[in-house]
């Protein structure tokens, strides 16, 4: 059995490769680029060109649960399955991303921030109403169910939207588009987990906005493509939205004159809401390779046609 690695930025192959060998060494590895034909491929963005050097590939697994870059290349040769990870050690962190943003906005951290900066001490805690944010989470999938979750644990009212039905306890669930009105309704934080799709890029733009309750907080770790940037700074300007905690971009690196980066109402992390970790991504890795080597069914597999 051959695995080829590739991946495009952070150089994470050398790690990856002395993983995956830890927990199988009678496989052999190779490094992208190579000719040397191969049965399997993991790979994050990979370049168009390694699909035509590497025709005797039987699956490819992406190392990373979106697979929306890979899907827009268009290069991958039908028939050919395209596995993604589940969970895989990210659904936490994006819990504690997911957390963090809500906690910020509710227990307004931001504010403290800058009096802090200006040696200014007043408090803005209201002892006269309990109020605390509804939390609406978009996408209910390996991330957004397991942010969902966690936040209704929290003890924040937690609603949750996705293309389908979901059962989810103590998530009061949403579906589709005739569900999506009455979701934004009540979310006094927004928070998208959604993946990139013909059908959620740009879903984030000011009519979407408009249907939030005023002053709502936004957190966007799905992917930079589903916010329309014009339609949240302006958003952002006239205090329909409060904050917006943001960690895709369409362009990242964030470039430089971006009014994300210098909104005083907006967090920027650079896409770091949830990074793969190399030891329960490879532990993954290794189990579908089995299962696939063995002819058995694997799940994760990507539907081309509803794009994740
Ligand atoms: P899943 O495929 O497990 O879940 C996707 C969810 O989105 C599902 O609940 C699905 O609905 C829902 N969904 C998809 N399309 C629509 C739509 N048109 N309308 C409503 N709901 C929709 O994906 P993951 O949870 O594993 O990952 C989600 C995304 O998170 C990734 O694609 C990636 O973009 C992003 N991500 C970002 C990271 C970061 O560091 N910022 C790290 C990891 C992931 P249904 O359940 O009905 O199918
Ligand atoms: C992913 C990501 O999709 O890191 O895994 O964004």
């Amino acid at each position: 059995m051959k695995i080829l690695v590739q991946s495009s930025g952070i150089d994470v192959v050398p790690g990856i490769i002395a993983e995956l060998r830890r927990h199988r060494p009678q496989w052999s590895f190779v490094a992208w680029p190579s000719d040397e034909p191969c049965d399997y491929l993991v790979c994050w963005k990979p370049p168009a060109e390694l699909f035509a050097r590497q025709p005797a590939l039987r699956a490819v697994i992406n190392y990373g649960a979106g697979v929306d870059a890979l899907l827009a290349m268009n290069v991958v040769p039908d028939g050919l399955p395209i596995i993604r990870l589940e969970d895989a050690g990210m659904a936490q962190q994006m819990a504690e991303y997911a957390l963090y943003g809500v906690l910020h906005h509710h227990r307004k951290f931001g504010r403290y921030a800058v009096q802090q900066r200006a040696r200014h001490w007043q408090q803005w805690e209201d002892r006269a109403s309990s109020f605390r944010p509804t939390v609406g989470v978009m996408g209910l999938g390996e991330m957004g169910g397991t942010v969902a979750r966690r936040i209704a644990a929290f003890g924040y009212t937690t609603l949750g939207w996705a293309r389908s039905r979901h059962a989810i306890d103590g998530v009061e669930c949403f579906a589709g588009q005739d569900g999506l009105a009455p979701f934004l309704a009540r979310c006094n934080v927004l928070v998208s987990m959604l993946p990139l799709t013909a059908d959620t890029r740009g879903l984030i733009d000011g009519a979407l906005l408009s249907r939030l309750p005023m002053g709502a907080f936004l957190i966007n770790a799905g992917r930079g493509d589903q916010l329309h940037d014009v339609d949240v700074l302006a958003a952002l300007d006239s205090g329909r939205l409060a904050g917006a905690m943001l960690d895709v971009f369409h362009t990242e690196p964030l470039p430089a004159h971006h009014r994300f980066w210098s909104h005083p109402n907006v967090i920027v992390t650079p896409h770091i809401a949830a990074t793969t970790p190399i030891r329960d991504a490879c532990e993954q890795i290794v189990t579908k390779i089995d299962s696939l080597a063995r002819g058995e069914p694997v799940s994760g597999i990507v539907d081309r046609v509803r794009g994740y």
